[in-house]
C-alpha cells in the first residue's frame, strides 16, 4: 500500500524537487487545495498515490533547434514537449513560441491542460510544448525555416494517436501550416497529427474562433445561472490575439459593450465600445501587423494608451485573454472597487494567486481558464474526430457542438462547486472545475493500474 498523502506532504515533495519552477508550482498549488480533500476521502486514490502521479509529467522531451535563417546565419533555440498525462487519450495541447517560454511555463500549461481536457468530456490526455524562439519582427521565410527545423525533431515524438499539438501564443494558422507541411514531407502520410490546420488540409470549421466564442458561451451560461444576460454589460478584454478578438466579437454579437483590448505594449480603449466591424477588421489583420492596436487607433477605432492594462477601467465583466499572471493583486482591487461582478479567464492562469483570492473572498463570479477557455481544445478534439473519419462537418453543426460542450462544462463546475447550505448559492467555479476534472482523470488512472 502506498503511504497516505496530504496537501502539505505532496506540496513539499514537489516544492523540494522543482523549487525554481514557479509557474508550475503555482498551477499545482491552485489545484491541490481543492482536490486533496477528495483524495484523502478515497482509499483507492490513496492506494494508487494518484495526486503525486497526476502532478508529475509522464515524459518531457527537450531538444535544441539549430537552424539557418534566411540570411544564412545559424541560430540556436530551445524546444520542448511536455507529455503530461495520457490516461484519457493522446497527449493534447498547444505549442507556444515566445521568448519567455521555459520548462516551468510549459509544465504549468501541460498540467492545466489535463484538467481542461478532462472537462471537455472528449478522449484527450494533456501536453504542451514550444520554444523560446521570438517570432516578433521576423520575416515569413524565417518563420517557415524555424517551424521546419522545430518539426524535424518534434515529428519523431508525436502522432495522431500519440500526441497531437496545436497552436498557442504566436502559433496560429500560418505556423501550423508550416509545421504540418514538414511533418507530411518527413512521414509521407496524411494524419491528424496537428489541429488548427487549414480548411484545405484537414482543418475544422470553427477551430479558429472556438476559444473566444466558447468563453462567451460559458459567460452566457453563467449569466443564465444568475438570471441576467450579457446584453447591456460593459466588458473589458485584455490581449489582442486569437482568443481576445474572437471573445470580443462574440460578446458584442450578444449585445455586450466591449471597451478594451491590449497587448504587451499598451491598451486600446474604446469608451463607446468596439463595433463588430472594427473587431472583424482586427481579426482579419492582426496576424500580419506589428501592432494591430495602434493601427486600430489610427483608424479611430479606439484610443491608444502606452504601457497600460485595462483593469482600472470601470466594467461589469473582465475577460483576461493575454497571458499568465497578467492580472495582479492591485488590478483585482481596482476591478472590485469599480464594481466588476464577473471575471472569466480566456488565457491560461492570467490571474495571480492573490488576485484569485480577492475575487473568491469578494464572492464575485471567478472562472478559471481550464473551464472557460476549454472551447479551443474541445474544437481540436472535434477536428481529430473529423480527421479520423476523413470528413469535414459544417460550421453550424460544430458551433452547436461547441455551445453544448461549454454548457456541459459549466454544469459540471456548478455541480461540484456549489456550497452546501449557502443561502446565497455561491458557485466556486475554481473548486468545481478542479474537482470535476480530477475525478475523471483519477478514475481513468485507477482503472488502468500502475
Ligand atoms: P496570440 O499569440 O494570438 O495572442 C496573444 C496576445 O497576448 C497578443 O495580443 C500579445 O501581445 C498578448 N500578450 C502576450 N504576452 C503578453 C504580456 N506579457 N503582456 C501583455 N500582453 C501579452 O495568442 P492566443 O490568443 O492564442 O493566446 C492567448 C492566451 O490564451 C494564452 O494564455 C493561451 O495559452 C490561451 N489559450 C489559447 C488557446 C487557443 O486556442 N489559441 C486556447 C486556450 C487558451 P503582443 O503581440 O504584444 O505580444
Ligand atoms: O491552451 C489551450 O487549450 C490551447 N492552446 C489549445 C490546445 C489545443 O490542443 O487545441
Amino acid at each position: 500500500m502506498a503511504q497516505k498523502s496530504n496537501f502539505e506532504e505532496i506540496y513539499t515533495f514537489l516544492n523540494e524537487k522543482f523549487s525554481d519552477e514557479t509557474e508550475y508550482l503555482q498551477a499545482v498549488h491552485e489545484v491541490l487545495e481543492d482536490i486533496v480533500p477528495i483524495y484523502n476521502a478515497n482509499e483507492v486514490y490513496k492506494a494508487f498515490d494518484i495526486v503525486k502521479r497526476i502532478c508529475m509529467p509522464e515524459r518531457i522531451i527537450y531538444f535544441t533547434v539549430s537552424w539557418m535563417n534566411s540570411e544564412g546565419n545559424v541560430e540556436i533555440n530551445q524546444g520542448w514537449r511536455v507529455q503530461h498525462n495520457s490516461a484519457m487519450g493522446p497527449y493534447k495541447g498547444g505549442l507556444r513560441f515566445h521568448h519567455t517560454v521555459n520548462l516551468s511555463v510549459l509544465k504549468f500549461l501541460a498540467f492545466e491542460q489535463c484538467f481542461k481536457n478532462a472537462l471537455t468530456g472528449l478522449p484527450m490526455g494533456g501536453g504542451k510544448g514550444g520554444s523560446d524562439f521570438n517570432p516578433k519582427g521576423r520575416s515569413d521565410r524565417d518563420i517557415m525555416l524555424f517551424c521546419q527545423a522545430f518539426m524535424r525533431e518534434l515529428q519523431r515524438h508525436i502522432g495522431a494517436n500519440t500526441d497531437v499539438p496545436a497552436g498557442d501564443i504566436n502559433v496560429g494558422a500560418r505556423e501550423i501550416g508550416y509545421l504540418y507541411g514538414e511533418y507530411r514531407r518527413l512521414n509521407n502520410r496524411f494524419e491528424g497529427v496537428l489541429t488548427g490546420k487549414g480548411l484545405e488540409f484537414g482543418g475544422s470549421y470553427v477551430r479558429t474562433e472556438a476559444t473566444g466564442f466558447g468563453l462567451v458561451y460559458f459567460l452566457e451560461a453563467v449569466c443564465k445561472q444568475k438570471n441576467t444576460e450579457i446584453e447591456g454589460k460593459t466588458i473589458t478584454v485584455s490581449g489582442a490575439g486569437n482568443v481576445a478578438l474572437h471573445a470580443a466579437l462574440k460578446a458584442v454579437e450578444k449585445g455586450g459593450k466591449v471597451i478594451s483590448l491590449s497587448n504587451s505594449r499598451g491598451l486600446l480603449h474604446a469608451a463607446e465600445g468596439f463595433t463588430d466591424k472594427a473587431l472583424k477588421w482586427a481579426i482579419d489583420n492582426h496576424a500580419n501587423r506589428e501592432n494591430v492596436l495602434t493601427d486600430m487607433a489610427d483608424k479611430n477605432m479606439g484610443e491608444w494608451v502606452s504601457d497600460k492594462k485595462p483593469w482600472h477601467l470601470k466594467c461589469d465583466i473582465a475577460l483576461p485573454c493575454a497571458t499568465q499572471n497578467e492580472l495582479l493583486e492591485d488590478d483585482a482591487k481596482a476591478l472590485l472597487d469599480n464594481g466588476c461582478k464577473m471575471v472569466l479567464e480566456g488565457a491560461n492562469m492570467p490571474c495571480t494567486n492573490k488576485a484569485q483570492t480577492l475575487f473568491l473572498d469578494a464572492k464575485i463570479v471567478y472562472v478559471p481558464g481550464k473551464a472557460s477557455n476549454a472551447g479551443g481544445v474541445a474544437l481540436s478534439g472535434l477536428e481529430m474526430s473529423q480527421n479520423a473519419m476523413f470528413n469535414q462537418r459544417k460550421a453550424n453543426v460544430l458551433d452547436d457542438q461547441l455551445y453544448a460542450i461549454m454548457e456541459s462544462i459549466h454544469q459540471r463546475c456548478v455541480d461540484e462547486g456549489k456550497s452546501v447550505g449557502d443561502e446565497n448559492h455561491y458557485i466556486d467555479y475554481m473548486k468545481g472545475a478542479n474537482i470535476a476534472a480530477f475525478r475523471r482523470l483519477a478514475d481513468a488512472m485507477v482503472a488502468q493500474g500502475v
